[in-house]
């Protein structure tokens, strides 16, 4: 710019620069929002800044607080930090105009401050802080694209010279680029807001639910089915710790009351029926290992809970299945289709339309309200979350999900040992080492364990008791480790009697096998 047109051309600027300052805290703010809804269902970097704040206030001003604003207090502070925020933003679009790079760091600043808030609140995860660091991110460039069309009309080779007393800057290109930063911002906003207000419904209706006590309940767990070797995997998995398998992108959001489940399809009578009537059939209570057919040899993708639920073949023959109809296709919520075999579901194995987990209702990522556990297949073809349509079909007529995708149409576990401890390139003492892991053949049983180290004879592990075959087994074997690397191997027998295989394979398209194996160094 000329020096005689700077004043009135940097005073229009620096106006619209703060403009433009509000516009991408807008739009970081909804985007935020969105985020913070996706991925956790969490309130917005706002609401957690207000948090550290309430933690951070001196008592005696937060007794003033909420002296002088009762329990409009929250809305006061969250009012407070928007104003802070606002005054930061306009401030900071200002000085953007003669340095982009302010404008920048002054959107860095405040997204660190909502992530480091997010992300040390109680009980915050790492993605807590993804909300701030996104917004952030989606602010700083809505903020280049607003500063962009701030330009003084000169600086650009294609624009014509602006008239002495006229406009120095392109302001329809400014205010083109605001309403779409307006539009992003409050879409996105809205958008979030609505997939909260679902999130808490949720939470509420789990809430609510009163589970009944089993029917049947759990056969008691014999004493030592946990062996309780350290690092060795705890009998029962912590719900917690669970592992989750799952094609949902946003978890979905289904309440108690607006749950349904169709039977249908090859069948006399059509039954559909809601959840007070699912807990009203009378409920079982098993303990029962899910397994996913991605599991590597060694992987973390295995778990076992205490299910309560209703029998699933009550169901079926109650809706009188055709003989021709070899496949019970359930269907999810969000349109995952899994194919289970109808024989195995009335085979009298403990096939279960579940409710509880671990004697609480399901987590909402693994099926709240309902979903299936069958013992004995890989969770692809029998574990349906958040299930709501069962459809009797036959398995020539209609593929699920993953069969369609080249996996296998029916997925019996494979028979299987995994080493929880020495772990793998651990470092232990020499002398007598505790060799102990899981081992699982669900519905059929573990008969044998056996560990070898460097490949020398077979030594038989020590089982630990079971309350039925359809769960894992702990086992454990004394090693008298010596100085050096060994390797460690072990191989499951079910009652069949053959040893799984040795040749390791792929888990696409049926299940991995092979020889779990740690290296060990003994020092
Ligand atoms: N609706 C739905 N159900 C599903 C899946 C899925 O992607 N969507 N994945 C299945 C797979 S592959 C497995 S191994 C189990 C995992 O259950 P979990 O997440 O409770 O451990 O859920 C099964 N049920
Ligand atoms: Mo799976």
């Amino acid at each position: 710019m000329t020096p005689d047109d700077a004043p009135t051309s940097l005073r229009g600027r620096r106006l619209a620069g703060a403009v433009a300052g509000l516009l991408a805290a807008g739009v970081a703010l909804g985007v935020a929002e969105l985020v913070a809804a996706l991925v956790n269902g969490r309130a917005s970097p706002v609401v957690a800044v207000g948090g550290s704040a309430i933690d951070a206030t001196p008592r005696w001003l937060k007794e003033w607080a909420i002296r002088s604003f009762g329990t409009h207090d929250k809305t006061f502070l969250v009012g407070a930090i928007l104003v802070v925020l606002v005054v930061l933003a306009a401030v900071t679009g200002m000085l953007a105009v003669r340095d982009r790079s302010v404008g920048l760091a002054g959107v860095a600043v405040l997204a660190v401050v909502g992530a480091l808030s997010a992300g040390t609140r109680p009980g915050a995860r790492l993605v807590d802080t993804l909300p701030s660091l996104v917004g952030g991110a989606v602010g700083a460039g809505a903020l280049i694209l607003l500063l962009r069309s701030l330009r003084p009309l000169e600086h650009r080779a294609a624009s014509p010279a602006p008239p002495a007393a006229g406009p120095v800057y392109d302001r329809r290109a400014f205010l083109l680029t605001g309403i779409g930063a307006v539009a992003v911002g409050a879409a996105a906003g809205v958008a979030g807001r609505s997939a909260l207000s679902k999130r808490v419904d949720v939470a509420a209706s789990r809430a609510a639910v009163v589970l009944p006590a089993p029917r049947t309940p759990a056969p008691p767990l014999p004493a030592g089915a946990d062996l309780r070797v350290p690092g060795l995997s705890a009998f029962q998995t912590p719900t917690r710790n669970f592992y989750r398998i799952d094609t949902a992108l946003l978890v979905p959001q289904l309440t108690t009351k607006n749950w349904r489940l169709r039977v249908h399809g090859l069948v006399d009578r059509e039954i559909e029926l809601d959840f007070a009537t699912l807990l009203a059939r009378g409920l079982v209570e098993r303990d029962i290992t899910l397994t996913c057919v991605s599991n590597e040899v060694g992987g973390p993708l295995i778990g076992s809970a205490r299910w309560l639920g209703a029998p699933l073949a009550d169901l079926i023959r109650e809706a009188g299945p055709h003989p021709d109809a070899d496949q019970i296709l359930s269907r999810s919520i969000d349109g995952m289709t899994i194919g289970t075999p109808t024989a195995v579901v009335l085979d009298g194995r403990d096939a279960l339309l579940a409710v509880g987990m671990n004697g609480a209702p399901l987590p909402v990522t693994h099926g709240f309200p309902v979903r299936m556990v069958v013992p004995g297949l890989y969770g692809y073809v029998s574990a349906t979350k958040w299930v709501v349509d069962l459809e009797l079909t036959r398995f020539a007529d209609a593929q699920a999900y993953w069969v369609r995708r080249g996996w296998a149409e029916t997925g019996p576990i494979k028979t299987m040992a995994r080493i929880d401890t020495p772990g793998a390139f651990a470092q232990v003492k020499t002398g007598r080492v505790a060799v102990a892991g899981v081992a699982w053949a669900q519905h059929r049983g573990i008969d044998r364990v056996e560990v070898r180290v460097d490949g020398g004879p077979w030594q038989q592990a020590r089982l630990a008791s079971v309350p039925s075959t359809d769960t894992w087994r702990q086992w454990v074997l004394p090693w008298q480790a010596t100085r050096g690397q060994h390797i460690l191997q072990a191989r499951a027998t079910d009652p069949s009697g053959v040893p799984q295989p040795e040749q390791a394979t792929d888990p696409f398209p049926s299940g991995a096998t092979g020889w779990p194996e740690v290296q060990v160094d003994v020092v």
